[in-house]
């Protein structure tokens, strides 16, 4: 049976028809020519992925719901990526590996467990609403993790490392939730 609107939002959210931008510091500006996604780590071969390399690989649109710390949520968003299990294909991820430090411009990070990342609806993400993600919303290519807090869909995202413990990231060292299940209300540490 389907769930009522009602149904879809979280302890403790609002629904917003418009989409908030948010996020620490500059909107960061990146040339696709010159992007790449640095897969590091606990993970047989490291790769960089580049534009080209992303564009190549199978696409999957997607319809999710979102949810963002702050108390808004918006329902039936449309996204097309790689998924990231497509991505990670072919690729070895070590044993040791539990955990996954999520990296844009500037330093920042976001931390996620590895089954969190490998979740079949985890999107590297660059078209939203069948247009190229614009740089405010983290384009060219973002992380889109529908299970969890909008802070852990990393925007610019640059960079996907495999490490056998957690490194907690920006938000997560100063006082966010180590994991964010919204459905937990897991907001502050
Ligand atoms: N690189 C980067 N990604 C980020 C953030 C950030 O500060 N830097 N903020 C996060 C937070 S707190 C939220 S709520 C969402 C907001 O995404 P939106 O601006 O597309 O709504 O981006 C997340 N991704
Ligand atoms: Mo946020």
């Amino acid at each position: 049976m389907a769930l009522t609107d009602k149904q879809r939002v979280p302890p403790g959210q609002e629904l917003v028809t418009d989409f908030p931008v948010l996020h620490a510091g500059q909107v960061a500006r990146l040339d696709r020519a010159t992007w790449s996604l640095a897969i590091s780590g606990l993970i047989s071969p490291p790769r960089s992925v580049t534009w080209d390399d992303l564009l190549a690989l199978p696409s999957s649109e997607q319809t999710c719901d979102i949810h963002c710390v702050t108390g808004w949520s918006k329902l039936d968003t449309r996204w097309k990526g790689v998924r990231v299990t497509q991505l990670l294909e072919g690729a070895n991820v070590l044993g040791e590996a539990r955990h996954v430090v999520i990296r844009a411009p500037g330093g920042w990070t976001t931390n996620l467990p590895l089954t969190y990342l490998l979740a079949d609806d985890v999107l590297v993400a660059y078209e939203y609403e069948g247009l190229p993600l614009t740089p405010e919303h983290g384009g060219p290519v973002r992380l889109l993790v529908p299970a969890l807090y909008l802070w852990k869909s990393a925007k610019w995202l640059t960079g996907i490392e495999f490490t056998p413990d957690q490194r907690l990231g920006f938000w997560e060292t100063r006082g966010y939730h180590a994991l964010g299940d919204p459905w937990l209300e897991q907001r502050y540490s």
